[in-house]
């Protein structure tokens, strides 16, 4: 699989090869992780990627030429049907779901934004999703970028190396996970539950399904209801 990221700070970028199995994936050139800056493909005498708003107001506005130049780039030396993500706030909330699909592409080009933000006219020409992590502001698009790197490329056969780690994760089925413990088993006066310690592993899988629905329940509560709500449509 391929990344190719569209940054005014491609050096963000230079360490992730030795950031644990999805630096390792990068390393054994399973994944290609490519940058461009746009400053580079900036056709203004100045080299500018940034203007004021229209309307007026604080802050900058990148450029339209730049970026287009450079997402062009980039399709030129690869796949003309690469999908194109833009990370903001207005996007749309990244989940597991799509992470599983983005998964199955063999190429992404990544748009960190920096400033206000692109050009909306950018957005319009060349995004194919509008992505956000979260409900929060970041100074830029790169760790928005860096989070959905991380989670794609973990998912990759071969990447985990445990395969059944990715199958058991929490949300592949739309649970949080139970609990975990290893040694020792106390630690001040906290013992670790009981039925870890029996070597049943019919009564460990059903605690560990229990933990994993009661939590939802308790702290996601909106996710346990889709949670039932697929149960019954399965069982249907
Ligand atoms: C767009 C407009 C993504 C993008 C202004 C990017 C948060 C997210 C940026 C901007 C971002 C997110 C860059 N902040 N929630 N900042 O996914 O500053």
């Amino acid at each position: 699989m391929r990344f190719d990221v569209v940054t005014l700070f491609p050096n963000m970028f230079d360490d992730f090869p030795e950031w644990g199995v999805t630096g390792r994936a990068v390393e054994c050139d399973q994944v290609q992780l490519n940058t461009w800056n746009p400053r580079d493909f900036s056709a203004d005498r100045f080299g500018r990627v940034d203007d004021r708003p229209y309307g007026g107001g604080p802050g900058m506005v990148m450029r339209y030429q730049p970026l287009a130049d450079a997402i062009d780039a980039v399709k030129a030396e690869s796949s003309k049907t690469a999908k194109v993500i833009y990370f903001s706030p207005q996007g749309r909330c990244l989940n597991q779901l799509m992470i599983e699909q983005l998964a199955q592409e063999d190429q992404l080009i990544l748009l960190a934004g920096r400033y206000e933000g692109v050009d909306e006219r950018l957005i319009e020409d060349y995004v194919d999703e509008e992505v956000s992590i979260g409900d929060y502001v970041l100074s830029g698009g790169e760790f928005a970028a860096f989070v959905m790197i991380d989670a794609v490329i973990r998912l990759l056969p071969g990447v985990l190396g445990n395969e059944e780690s990715a199958q058991q994760d929490s949300f592949s089925d739309g649970l949080l996970d139970c609990p975990h413990y290893t040694r020792p088993e106390h630690i001040n006066q906290k013992a670790v539950p009981e039925v870890l310690l029996s070597g049943h592993h019919d009564n460990i899988k059903r605690w560990r399904f229990q933990q994993m629905k009661s939590r939802t329940k308790a702290r996601r509560p909106e996710l346990f209801e889709q949670y039932l709500l697929s149960q019954a449509e399965i069982n249907n």
